[in-house]
């Protein structure tokens, strides 16, 4: 097989550390579900940050890249997480946040107290405008990228909150501190690497306005000025060079605003700096393009889902490769996004018809805590329940507007990040098994946790757990599904997604209807290696286990059938 790599024959399992077991400081959470972990059939587990941190973005800001947040434990504990998950056969990915640190940490201490402190060019300053910000340019969560620090008397950049100061990679001791934090773990033995936000690391020199969109907003969207950024591919081969290539580690970036040009071009297996990517076009469908926010939404339509999809499935080339994933923690939850919640029913079904779609098409795929139980979005009833620092902006932002609450909380029970954020269900005890009874977790638990629970999903053959299972199992089978072609059939099928991968004489064939409708599917016309089909899975328990494949077939409401 051409270009065949490990990282692209495994699955990764997110875990979310503040939300999966409560470790009681003793530092076996994540430990004591190795084995659930290793059941479920994935290889590796990337876990959101697990450093020291004040927790203002949950962990995305780091105030120290060499130790482990004494809420999870001690780096005693990291070192037996490794090689417990090592003995298993679990490899192990960090998640590295290097565009922006926390602003407690030392450097950032150190770099605000003085413009001629070593540590100032760590950092992003620049002087105010006629007593105003250096520019208009608005922060991912909301209102202006900067600061105004008193003992300089300027402003330092954050795109992201206040208290995660943006790192000045022009910087080249920047650059060699990141590489000494890739050592420092890779040298400990872990297998890889998630990087957050990392195509925003090359600003356009200057730092211009942004594009006025809305006059009336204060400050303006300026992704163009800093996603995928003049040095981005410069700054990262290094990196890649001198880090990254000394081990036998994987790398994803994480990168927003990015075409499968970029994709093709990051990712490319000699020239890249990323083993592949995360990309947003999927999960952007369903904003309303003529909202005002991200959290105005709209229901993705079929149509564009095939679009942007067999783009990103056929656009990489031989030398590019994907990632796939439905859900992570800044999403909602997929299956009350993109399936339906109305009946248990018809949870289960369409749970499972999405984790078929998605983990039959090419590239790596990640399964993200609780998607394999097919957990739900929280219906948040008040902005009391709610932790997550862009919600709680958001909201700010809609009442200072006049809008009203259930306004706000509409869209915030769609899009909210804590959909995702909400602890882990285990079993029907106090607190879902996440946490002791007496304990209040830091965010509340679904209500539903009864119903939907590790413990009820292992012991039920029937259910999302056992349905991903054995899609993991039919991936190692089949190394079709690793490195088989792509191919979009029934393009214009207003509810049935279809698509084919093909190497050599063998061929998968998943058809999937999106509705809640029954629908029919002909492909008697379609470019097929025809023959007799046998079924690999569905979601559905009385389908033919033998089809000829150049024939209509009957799809009821989120059937699935491979
Ligand atoms: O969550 C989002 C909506 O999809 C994005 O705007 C998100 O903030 C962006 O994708 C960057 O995400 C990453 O970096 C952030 C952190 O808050 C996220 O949790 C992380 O995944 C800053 O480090």
């Amino acid at each position: 097989q051409t270009n065949a790599r490990w990282w692209k024959e495994v699955c990764v399992y997110q875990v979310y550390p503040r939300s999966y077991k409560d470790s009681n400081g003793d530092g076996v959470g994540v430990i004591s579900s190795l084995d659930y972990i290793k059941s479920l059939g994935v290889d590796v587990i990337w876990m959101s940050p697990v450093y020291p941190t004040p927790n203002e973005d949950n962990g995305y800001d780091i105030s120290d890249y060499r130790g482990i947040n004494p809420e999870f434990g001690t780096m005693e504990d990291f070192d037996l997480l490794l090689s417990e998950a090592h003995k298993r056969d679990l490899k192990i990915v960090m998640d590295l946040v290097v565009n922006h640190t926390s602003d407690q940490h030392p450097w950032f201490i150190e770099a605000r107290k003085s413009k001629d402190n070593p540590y100032r060019d760590y950092y992003i300053w620049r002087d105010g405008k006629e007593g105003k910000e250096p520019n208009n340019w608005q922060s991912f969560f909301g209102g202006t990228v900067w600061e105004k620090n008193d003992a300089t008397d300027d402003y330092y950049l954050h795109l992201f909150a206040k208290g995660q100061p943006d790192l000045n990679w022009e910087n080249p001791r920047v650059r060699d501190e990141v590489k000494d934090i890739v050592h420092f773990w890779a040298g400990k033995g872990v297998d890889g690497f998630r990087l957050d936000v990392i195509n925003c690391i090359s600003k356009v020199e200057g730092l211009p306005d942004a594009p006025i969109k809305n006059p009336t907003d204060k400050y303006h969207w300026a992704g163009e000025h800093f996603f995928n950024g003049p040095k981005f591919m410069e700054y990262m081969s290094q990196i890649r060079k001198e880090a990254f290539d000394r081990y036998d580690v994987f790398t994803v970036g994480e990168t927003p605003s990015v075409t499968p040009d970029h994709g093709a071009t990051f990712t490319h297996i000699d020239t890249g700096v990323v083993h592949m990517l995360f990309q947003f076009e999927f999960v952007a469908l369903d904003t309303d393009p003529n909202g005002s926010h991200r959290f105005d939404s709209i229901k993705p339509q079929l149509r564009d889902i095939k679009g942007v999809t067999t783009k990103w499935q056929t656009e990489l080339g031989r030398d590019g490769w994907n990632s796939l994933y439905l859900e992570n923690h800044d999403q909602p939850r997929s299956v009350s996004r993109y399936g339906c919640v109305e009946t248990e029913e018809l949870r289960v079904i369409s749970a499972k018809m999405l984790a078929a779609w998605y983990l039959f098409q090419k590239g790596t795929p990640y399964i993200y805590q609780g998607q394999e139980l097919g957990m739900t979005n929280c219906h948040f009833k008040d902005i009391g329940e709610c932790r997550d620092i862009e919600t709680l902006n958001y909201y700010r932002e809609m009442m200072d507007k006049g809008e009203t609450a259930e306004r706000a909380m509409k869209g915030i029970r769609v899009k909210s990040r804590d959909n995702a954020r909400t602890p882990m269900q285990w079993n029907t005890e106090a607190n879902a098994g996440f946490c002791r009874e007496g304990v209040r977790p830091w965010i509340d638990v679904n209500k539903n946790f009864r119903e939907i629970n590790v413990e009820a999903a292992v012991g039920d053959e029937n259910s999302v757990f056992h349905f991903y299972k054995k899609i993991l199992q039919l991936r190692r089978q089949h190394k079709v599904v690793v490195y088989g072609e792509y191919e979009l059939l029934a393009g214009e099928h207003a509810q049935a997604y279809v698509y084919t991968r093909t190497a050599g004489d063998e061929q998968i064939v998943v058809l999937a209807n999106f509705e809640r409708e029954n629908c029919s599917v002909d492909l008697s016309g379609e470019k097929l290696l025809g023959g007799e089909g046998e079924l690999l899975i569905a979601n559905y328990n009385d389908v033919d286990e033998k089809r000829q494949m150049t024939q209509t077939f009957q799809l009821r409401a989120y059937e699935v059938q491979v």
